[in-house]
């Protein structure tokens, strides 16, 4: 059996009722077939891979926290420390009642290959918990976050590990978490990243995922003689990373029909309001229900069904496994041309395979939403150096850095023989840097 297969075995024996761990290893494993056979003596006798699927730590605690009528509840928190060969740990926390540390560990094992990609020294983390801010009140989020963070402080720190927001967490949660950490631990310190702007966030942070999807989608488009230009889009989600991908598109002269949340969806033929969408969802924190009494002649389907318009461009901006074989497919009937991830691991296998089999430019998630985490790095470097650039400056370095990383993925995908391949090629070029510096750190 090869050593791939091994560990894909090992991974599901030793990890049951984990199904998107097991999804994102076996994508990843995968597709690094062709330089894991290749170097099979070499990372067989050094445990390689059964090294970086193992976290080197996991944390898991209590969370519990008083509700506005007096009443405890108890949440469960968790922080996974994946790998710190490159860099401190470093990736979200998801606050959303379906989080279980199957879900905590495919993000962190996926948030190991994204920062690597990003060429900054971050390495790979991803904690959360099962808490839901829906419907709750501001001191409720507070009260909770509080908790949260009396226990997580005893195992972060600006250099040892600095999460952020990812579902669920936003500058709101951020800032009860900071404000904890400041007081047990009495540092002001960049221990956090997505601050606000008043306590060391950096600009074009709450905009760098959305916008970073986009300058990689339309440098990948600019590459191949293309361009966004006059392009009809579809968005899924309404949340950081789709509001600001929408407004990217939309710069760019591309025309957004679609946005969604849990409940249901809108078209918008005219293309979306994205005054409006922002004030439903930034400011009401309400439903998208709520869109058509902005916009009468838009529509409002309940449940799912963004896939089902036609479109040149698609971007998944929500969760996991929200487009499906079947989507996959209806939206080649209809003619896609490109397939950009902003959520992490939104397609599933079979879509994937079925997108990129009908020659569709599918980038994953990894490379395409690494925007986000990418700015996060660079407001750690203002923290550290206790100033703060300008706009224009961060969004000029996330430019560069995306078209970099379209430019690596694209390279290795050639250079291995998959041209066009940009899964394989985002995973080659982040395993590269990972496995070299494990390899020169010694068995650790
Ligand atoms: P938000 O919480 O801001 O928004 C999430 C959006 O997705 C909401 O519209 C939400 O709808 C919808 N959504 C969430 N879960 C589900 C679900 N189970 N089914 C249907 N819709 C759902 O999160 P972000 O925009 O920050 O994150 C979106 C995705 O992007 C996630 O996969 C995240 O991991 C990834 N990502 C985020 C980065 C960041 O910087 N924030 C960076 C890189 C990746 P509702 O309000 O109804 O729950
Ligand atoms: O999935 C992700 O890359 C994020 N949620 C952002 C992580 C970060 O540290 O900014």
């Amino acid at each position: 059996m090869s050593y791939v297969d091994e560990i894909i075995d090992l991974v599901v024996k030793q990890n049951p009722n984990e199904p998107e761990f097991h999804q994102a290893v076996k994508e990843v494993l995968n597709s690094l077939r062709v330089v894991i056979d290749a170097n099979e003596e070499q990372f067989r006798r050094d445990a390689l891979l059964e090294r970086i699927v193992n976290p080197e730590r996991q944390i898991k605690f209590r969370v519990p926290w008083v509700d506005d009528k007096g009443q405890v509840h108890v949440n469960t928190g968790y922080r996974v420390q994946f790998n710190s060969a490159i860099g401190p740990y470093k990736g979200g926390i998801r606050l959303h009642p379906s989080v279980n540390l199957g879900i905590i560990k495919f993000l962190g094992f996926e948030q190991i290959f994204k920062n690597s990609l990003t060429g900054l020294p971050i390495g790979g983390g991803k904690g959360g918990s099962d808490f839901d801010p829906k419907g709750k009140s501001d001191r409720e989020v507070m009260a909770f976050c509080q908790s949260f963070m009396t226990e997580l402080c005893k195992y972060i720190g600006a250099d040892t590990d600095v999460p952020a927001g990812d579902i669920g967490t936003g500058a709101r949660e951020i800032g009860y978490m900071y404000g904890q950490y400041k007081r047990i631990k009495n540092v002001y310190e960049g221990v956090l990243t997505g601050k606000g702007l008043s306590y060391g966030g950096s600009l074009a942070r709450k905009q760098a995922t959305g916008y970073g999807l986009l300058y990689i989608t339309n440098e990948m488009l600019t590459t191949l003689g293309d361009t966004l230009q006059g392009k009809t889009v579809s968005v899924s989600g309404a949340g950081n990373v789709a509001i600001y991908a929408i407004e990217k598109a939309q710069q760019l002269g591309a025309k957004v029909v679609t946005a969604s949340d849990s409940n249901g969806w809108i078209y918008d033929p005219e293309g979306i309001d994205l005054a409006a969408l922002k004030e439903i969802k930034e400011v009401k924190r309400a439903r998208l229900t709520e869109y058509t009494s902005y916009r009468p002649n838009a529509e409002y389907h309940a449940g799912k069904g963004v896939w089902s318009v036609k479109v040149d461009i698609a971007l998944p901006c929500a969760t996991q496994n929200e487009l499906n074989l079947e989507d996959a497919m209806n939206l080649v009937e209809n003619g896609v041309q490109v397939v950009a991830e902003g959520a992490n691991m939104p397609s599933t296998a079979e879509a994937i395979e079925y997108l990129q089999k009908h020659n569709v430019r599918f980038l994953p998630g990894k490379a395409a939403n690494a925007g986000g985490v990418a700015t996060s790095a660079l407001e750690m470097s203002q923290n550290s150096e206790r100033l703060s650039w300008s706009f224009e400056e961060v969004d000029s370095k996330l430019q560069g850095i995306m078209k970099n990383i379209f430019h690596n993925i694209d390279a290795a995908s050639k250079k291995y023989g998959f041209e066009g391949n940009y899964v394989v090629g985002a995973n080659i070029a982040g395993f590269e840097k990972v496995v070299d510096a494990m390899t020169a750190q010694g068995i650790v």
